[in-house]
């Protein structure tokens, strides 16, 4: 099975500029290819994840990734797949941004790995460098405006207004693809399909620019748009999006989002996001099939995705941190273990230390008053750290602090409250 195969088995073709082609070419040499992110925020996110995976696909297949950073065009703006303009952020905050995904992109690729290490480039490097006269003389002029109106990107913002920057941007996406196909012999871009325009206009670019040389050889993929099957989008939660920072969300969320793929998304996932084989996938399928209950194929799906975007430690703490809140016994847990777990629950900042259990439950409104207090405390309502405590007396100790930073407060079955000391 060859990569292009590999790749349509897993649902992960949209479109393909020339598929015989490329399959060709991809079997013939090692091919250089790329797929480019804007810095648009401080992070990747789950959205991202797919082409940056892609891009470690075709890397495991012994082809050469560019994974390019929009310091450039960051400044400018994608108009594909948006009904609005976007507002303009300043260069020191692209700049920053732009690091962050670097970095984030070096942690999933592999950016010294020899013959076919990733590479990272960022097209401010040439995009900042050009003048006015020679983009309008030397590539503008490749360019047709109905040509550009014609695109999905700026036609479906005719009506509601789109800008000259942004309107531009299709040709700044072209220029790196030329420059990346020029200087790096790169010959494939891959994108999702809302990038199917700015691709296509590369290519367009190349061949125009080329014209009379023979031998221009580069090609177009898209991926297609994650979809789920309760119809909400992908990669959104109650909480917002699910990031790859994992200050932004945690190891344990990040776990917990993929743990709760619905039945009948969970074995298309497997197939988008992990490297699994095709066999290993199709005995999960029977999983979901013979015993949904077990949810054998969403364990694998959070573990191998865990593991990927952060590490085993990352894991073995989701796992941990799971199994604790499902049982109620926590007092394992280490203290950044709690900060992950219980980053939901209301939490009351103290810096009393060693206050009697009674004023506690009131200070941090566990219980409505001193009454209810002693109330709930002798009807066995309220557990320190996962155990129950019935002494009316307590005073709280070292002992009840976790790592002298947290206590766990539960009242009733499910309730629980953090108390955070300051130190
Ligand atoms: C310069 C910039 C290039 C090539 C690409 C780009 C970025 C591109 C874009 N991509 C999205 C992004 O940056 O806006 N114009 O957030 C995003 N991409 C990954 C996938 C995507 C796409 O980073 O292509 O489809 C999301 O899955 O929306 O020379």
């Amino acid at each position: 099975m060859d990569i292009l195969q590999d790749l349509e088995k897993r649902g992960l073709v949209n479109q393909i500029t020339d598929e015989e082609g490329l399959r060709k070419h991809l079997t013939e040499k090692q091919v250089t290819l790329y797929c480019g992110f804007d810095p648009t925020g401080d992070s990747l996110h789950i959205g991202h994840l797919l082409p940056v995976l892609l891009l470690k696909r075709f890397q495991q297949a012994g082809h050469r990734p560019i994974a390019l950073v929009g310091g450039g065009t960051g400044m400018i703006g994608d108009p594909s797949g948006r009904s609005t303009e976007r507002q303009l952020n300043s260069a020191e905050v692209v700049h920053h941004y732009s690091e962050k995904l670097k970095d984030q992109l070096a942690k999933i690729l592999n950016f010294d790995e020899g013959e076919n290490a990733a590479v990272a480039r960022n097209n401010h490097e040439w995009l900042s460098k050009m003048t006015i006269i020679d983009f309008l003389r030397d590539t503008g002029k490749h360019f047709g405006v109905n040509y550009m109106l014609a695109k999905d990107s700026v036609e479906s913002r005719i009506e509601s207004g789109i800008s000259f920057t942004e309107f531009s941007y299709m040709i700044l996406q072209s220029l790196d693809f030329q420059k990346l196909n020029e200087k790096e012999n790169c010959t494939l871009q891959i994108g999702g399909s809302d990038q199917w325009g700015n691709i296509t206009a590369g290519l367009e670019l190349i061949r125009r620019s080329a014209a009379g040389e023979k031998d221009v050889e580069a090609y177009g993929l898209t991926m297609p748009l994650i979809t789920k099957a309760d119809g909400s989008k992908f990669g959104k939660t109650a909480g917002g999006a699910i990031w790859l920072d994992r200050d932004k969300t945690s190891p344990y969320e990040f776990y917990q989002f993929w743990i709760n793929a619905d039945d009948r998304d969970v074995v298309k996932f497997l197939k988008y996001f992990t490297f699994l084989s095709h066999e290993e996938i199709a005995e999960l399928e029977k999983e979901v099939e013979n015993q949904p209950e077990k949810r054998v194929a969403q364990k694998r799906l959070a573990e191998e995705m865990t593991k990927l975007v952060h590490d085993e430690e990352a894991l073995r703490q989701a796992e941990r941190i799971s199994k604790a809140l499902f049982s109620g016994d926590i007092k394992e847990l280490t203290g950044s273990e709690i900060e992950q777990g219980f980053k939901d629950v209301p939490a009351f900042d103290t810096d009393k230390k060693d206050s009697s259990l009674i004023e506690l439950l009131v200070e941090a409104n566990i219980s409505s008053s001193k009454r209810q207090a002693r109330e709930d405390i002798k009807n066995g309502a309220i557990y320190i750290n996962g155990e129950r405590n019935q002494d009316l007396n307590h005073s709280i100790s070292a002992e009840d602090r976790i790592e002298d930073r947290f206590t766990i407060i539960r009242r009733g079955k499910k309730k629980y409250f953090l108390i955070r000391y300051s130190s």
